[in-house]
Parts: C-alpha cells; structure tokens; sequence
C-alpha cells in the first residue's frame, strides 16, 4: 500500500529524541509499568492519543491572537455559539474545559442515583461519571462489534432490540437519556451508520426519551457514512454532520479530537429549559456561560478547527493514514481490530498473547513491550482499563475485548514515523513468547489505568 499524501505542509517543527534501551527500561520500571506515568519526553513517538495532541493549522493559531478575554460575553463565544449552530443545528451551547467536565455537568444535572444510560458502547469517562453518581451504564452495541476480527460497515452501531429490552426492564422513567458514542471508540473506533442513527432516534422518540450524541470524533464518522453507507457519496461531509445531528437532542464534544484543539469541550442542545438548567452546575463548576472553563483565545481556535476537519481532502488523508499503519502492523501477522477504525490502530492483544490470561494484562504487556522496543507509547483498553469486581460475587468480571490501542495525533506524524512503529511491532511478534505478565500493586477507586502501578510477573 502506497502511504497517503499529507494536504498540508510543514511549518514548525518539535524536535524527538529517542533514548536508550537501558534508559527506557529504567524508565519504565519507574512509571510502574504505567504508561502515562512517563515523562513526554522520554517518549520517541507518542500514540497514546489522539485527545489535544493534533497539530492546529495556521488559521486556528492565527484566530489565538483574535482572543477576547473578557470575562463576559467574549466574541469568540458567539463565533463558536454561530459555527456550532451551522454544523450541527443547535441553538444552545455550553462550552466547557474537555469532555469530561461536559459529561459531569449532563449527567449531574439529567441523572440520579439508580437511573440506567443506554449507549452503543460508553467511553470509560462517560462510565465513570455516570457511575460516580450511582446511576447504570449500559452498553448495547450490535453483536457484531464485540467481535474483533468480524467486517462490518458500522461495527459502532447500536442494536435497537438491545435498546428495546433495556427500556422494558428498567422503565422509560428512569432513563435520563440514550447516549451514542461517535465513532465507537471503545469498539475499535467504529463508525456509527446514519440509518442506525435514525433508527435509535425513532425509538426515543416513541418513549420520550432524549437522543444525547457523545461527537468526540463526529467528522470522521461523517466520512465513514460518505465512503460506505449508500444515498452519501455525493453529500457534503457538512451535509451529513448535519443530518446526523438532526436526529438528536444534543451532544457533548471533546474539543480534543475532531475539533483539533489542545484542550476545549462544549455541550449543543435544542431544549431551551433543559440548557437553563445545566448553565446553574456550568457557572458553579466550569465558568460563566459565555467561556466554561476556557480562553477566549481557546474558544476562537475550537470555532477555526470545527470548519477545518470539514474539509474532504484532510478527512480522506485521515483515514487513509490510520489505515496505512494498520495494514503495515496486519500484513506483519498482528491481529488487528477490523474494519480499521478511523483515529486509531487496535491490537487484539488476547489473541497476539495467547499465553497471557487477561487477570495477567496482555494488553499492558504489550504496551510496555511496544516502550522498551522502540520508545513508542500507545495504550491499553482491555482489562487494566475495565475490568471490574462483581460487587455482589466478587468475582473479577473482564472485558470481552483486550485491546491495544495505537492513537494517531493529527496532523502531526508522518508515514515514515508510521513505518517505524511498525517495525517495532515486527520485532515483538518475533519474540512475543517472551512477554511478561503484570500484577497491580496500587489501584485506584475508579479509571484505575491513569494512575495504577503494576509489577512485572516472572
Ligand atoms: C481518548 C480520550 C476521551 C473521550 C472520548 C469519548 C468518545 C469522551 C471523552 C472524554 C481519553 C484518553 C484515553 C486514553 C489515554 C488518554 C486519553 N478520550 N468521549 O484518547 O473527553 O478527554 O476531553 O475529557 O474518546 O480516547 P476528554
């Protein structure tokens, strides 16, 4: 496969360096086997994410310096309150510092203790906050996109008669909201059909139930439904974001992904009473309304970088360049998550280390595997991430994926960094048998893998 070329060029430029390999051990061993426990800059190429670590375009660092910041009423909240509203069609919004503050305040203020949240699969800050207040996440995704080596168009999708049974058991009164996750990052990154979109939403509607998208990577599943879903090839990709959106009573975004920004979130609602009451806990917890908990400079940027990830030639680029990793790492006979996904490479780490069990971390044992080899962080979203007691047996109870994911940042590796990434995952298959697995020796309450220190079992 040809690698894609890059729409744009490069204008500054941030030196890497690779340590090595005894550094990178010791380093490591320090980290506790954690990967986010390392300094950035012992990191050679860094796919831990692809959340505020895109490189922003000229235009979105020239629209910095048009920063308002005035504590109310900042011009660039109106820029962003105007983009918004033509993108996605709704009249409210509320910015916030990242996603994560966006599902505290939704949830906060729509749930209580004992409700159930339906969603495709849930991004495990969307579980955890939704947990933090005793409510239920449930996770509904068509059964196809539990299995990882299965092709299917919209592998994100959820499955309507799961949703259906869940609002049988449990009583429209107390599900606050349906939430769907766009694309499906937990799944593989997996998109999100429109018709599935539609379909979910007549179901709400039927029940009165509201529609909340999770639109973290919205323009990439937009390009999904243009390269495979029939009636949009020839639509805009602002054509079918807005259709998209159409269906839903709101979303809440991280910044960080699509919108291309270092740090950034908002809420987009319709319900005028509903935006009324989320501005109260926004003002205690974020900000005033008109700058939630960011710049106005930041606000200007995420405004500048909603319009640049519409742009067809960046989003083909984008695609293309996440699967030119992942057919690079599956022709050198890694299982990978498939169809490939749109911001990330996924390793199906039970089946690449059979002689791992999950209570053992496979995914983590590559994931350091991937560090000591070449330097490269990536992360684990398996059992380390999810796997949690049963409170009544307390038995462990494990993800049915173990995962490794490879994030790509963007607009800001080339191919040739994608073609050593590969290389390193070469030389692991080649000696795979000798991974170790971990133990935990220090665990948090909740979202354990950004914190927990592990130790390597011999
Ligand atoms: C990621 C990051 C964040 C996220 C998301 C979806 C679909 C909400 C959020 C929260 C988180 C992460 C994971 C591993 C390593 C580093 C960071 N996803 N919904 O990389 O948004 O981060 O802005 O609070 O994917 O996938 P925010």
């Amino acid at each position: 496969m040809k690698s894609p070329i890059e729409p744009f060029r490069i204008k500054v430029v941030e030196p890497v360096k690779l340590l090595d390999r005894a550094e990178r051990n010791r380093m490591i061993r320090e980290a506790g086997f954690n990967v986010f426990k390392l300094p950035a800059e012992a990191i050679f190429i860094d796919l831990l994410t692809d959340s505020g670590t895109s490189a922003m375009s000229d235009n979105q660092w020239a629209g910095m310096m048009t920063g308002d910041e005035s504590y109310a009423g900042c011009r660039n909240f109106y820029h962003l309150k105007e983009t918004v509203k033509d993108i996605f069609g709704f009249d409210f919004i509320l910015p916030t510092h990242q996603g994560r503050a966006a599902e505290n305040i939704l949830f906060h203020t729509m749930a209580k203790k004992g409700d159930f949240i339906p969603s495709n699969i849930h991004f495990d800050t969307t579980r955890a906050n939704i947990e933090f207040i005793g409510a239920v996440a449930l996770d509904c995704v068509i059964d196809e996109g539990l299995d990882p080596e299965l092709e299917h168009p919209f592998k994100g999708n959820m499955d309507p008669q799961k949703l259906e049974k869940v609002i049988e058991e449990h009583g429209k009164e107390n599900i606050p909201l349906v939430a769907l996750t766009i694309t499906n990052n937990s799944g593989g990154g997996q998109p999100v059909s429109m018709q599935n979109i539609k379909e979910i939403s007549q179901i709400c509607k039927k029940h009165q139930l509201k529609l909340f998208i999770d639109a973290a990577r919205f323009a990439e599943n937009a390009y999904f439904i243009k390269l495979r879903e029939e009636g949009y090839a020839d639509k805009t990709i602002h054509a079918i974001v807005k259709e998209m959106f159409s269906y839903a009573d709101g979303c809440w975004v991280s910044a960080k992904k699509d919108a291309m920004v270092n740090i950034g979130g908002f809420i987009a609602l319709k319900d005028g009473d509903l935006f009324q009451k989320l501005q109260n806990l926004l003002i205690l917890q974020e900000g005033f309304p008109t700058y939630g908990g960011l710049a106005g400079r930041d606000l200007e940027a995420v405004a500048r970088g909603l319009r640049d990830v519409l742009h067809e030639d960046y989003l083909k680029y984008r695609i293309q360049h996440t699967a030119y990793l992942a057919n690079l790492i599956s022709e050198a006979g890694v299982p990978i998550v498939k169809p490939i996904g749109g911001h990330a490479v996924y390793i199906d780490a039970k089946k690449f280390l059979p002689h791992i069990p999950q209570s053992k971390f496979p995914g983590q044992a590559l994931t350091v595997a991937m560090y000591r080899e070449a330097g490269i962080r990536v992360v684990e979203i398996g059992s380390l991430m999810f796997a949690a007691k049963d409170p009544e047996t307390g038995q462990w109870k494990y993800p049915e994926l173990e995962l490794v994911r490879l994030a790509i940042p963007r607009r800001v590796y080339t191919s040739s960094h994608l073609e050593y990434v590969a290389e390193a995952m070469v030389k692991i298959r080649d000696k795979k048998e000798s991974l170790k697995g971990l133990k935990l020796v220090y665990e948090p309450p909740f979202l354990r893998h950004f914190t927990a220190e592990m130790e390597e079992i011999d």
